[in-house]
Parts: C-alpha cells; sequence; structure tokens
C-alpha cells in the first residue's frame, strides 16, 4: 500500500474564497481539494485543515508514520512556529512548502518563514493553482527511484 501524500493547511485557510478575495483569490478550499485529488496521479491523499497549531503538530506526527510527503500552506504560523519547523524536521519524506500569495513581495512580517528552513522546496505566488504544482510535483518525485529511497538532509541549524 502506497503511503499517502499529507496536503496540510494552517489556520484562515477554511474561509478562502471568501477571505480577502483580491489577495487570495475566489477558489474554495474544497475546489482547491478536487484539484489536488485530480493532480495525485493515483498517490492516496490527505487533505486537511485547521485553525490550531496543535493539531497541524498532530498531523505532522501522523505523516512521519505514514506519509510519503508533505505539502503544507502553515498560513500565519509559518512566521511564528518553531514548534512546527520541529516537528517538519522529524519528517524524512520530501516537504513542499506551499503559499498562494508570494510572500516576499508582501508585508515584512510574511517574509521569513520558519517552515522554509525544513522544506525541500517553497511555491509561493501561483495562487490556488500552486497546491496542484505542488502535487504534482511530489507525485513525479516520489515515482522515482529517488523519491522512493528520499531522506531529507537533516539542516544544519
Ligand atoms: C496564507 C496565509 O493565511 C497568510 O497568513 C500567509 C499564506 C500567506 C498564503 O499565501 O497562502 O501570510
Amino acid at each position: 500500500m502506497r503511503k499517502s501524500i499529507f496536503v496540510l493547511n494552517g489556520p484562515n485557510l477554511n474561509r478562502l474564497g471568501k477571505r480577502e478575495p483580491e489577495i487570495y483569490g475566489t477558489t474554495t478550499l474544497a475546489e482547491v481539494e478536487t484539484m489536488c485529488r485530480a493532480a495525485a496521479q493515483g498517490f492516496p491523499l490527505e487533505f486537511r485543515q485547521t485553525n490550531s497549531e496543535a493539531q497541524l503538530i498532530d498531523w505532522i506526527h501522523e505523516a512521519i508514520e505514514r506519509g510519503a510527503g508533505i505539502i503544507i500552506n502553515p498560513a500565519a504560523f509559518s512566521f511564528t512556529s518553531l514548534a512546527i519547523l520541529d516537528a517538519l524536521k522529524m519528517f524524512e519524506g520530501p516537504i513542499v512548502e506551499l503559499h498562494i500569495t508570494n510572500i516576499h513581495r508582501r508585508e515584512s512580517m510574511y517574509h521569513n518563514s520558519y517552515v522554509s528552513k525544513a522544506a525541500t522546496a517553497v511555491i509561493a505566488g501561483l495562487g490556488a493553482r500552486g497546491y496542484a504544482v505542488a502535487v504534482q510535483a511530489m507525485g513525479e518525485l516520489l515515482g522515482t527511484k529517488e523519491g522512493q529511497t528520499f531522506k531529507r538532509k537533516s539542516s544544519a541549524a
């Protein structure tokens, strides 16, 4: 049985589509999930959202046990949570950090993501379609021999 790709979403993303549509667009999280499942190339997909930092950490721990790869939009926790960074450092598979917006072009409080220190790759600024790009890339990576034996090098920090 193939391990799952975990797509984890942080706070306020449950309101995607209604939340500052001029910034985050009008695509709802349910529509994003549909896009992810269409892009999953046969990989089982766990698609979840929470406003709780502790729940996000528990899901990362679950992925450590039964996940092949993690795609995570930590939302505001990107910039505040060492606890999420520490949890991600325990995950040995590929991690794609995803932001709908280009966080580097936004206000300065959005510029420094702790999560990037554990991420294999970062996608930011593609809008909701970035999720499908992330799932497609993760599926391709995991589908290769390299992906199947993927062991993230632990970061120096
Ligand atoms: C989503 C959020 O909720 C914000 O807190 C981040 C991120 C940006 C996004 O672009 O997906 O700053």
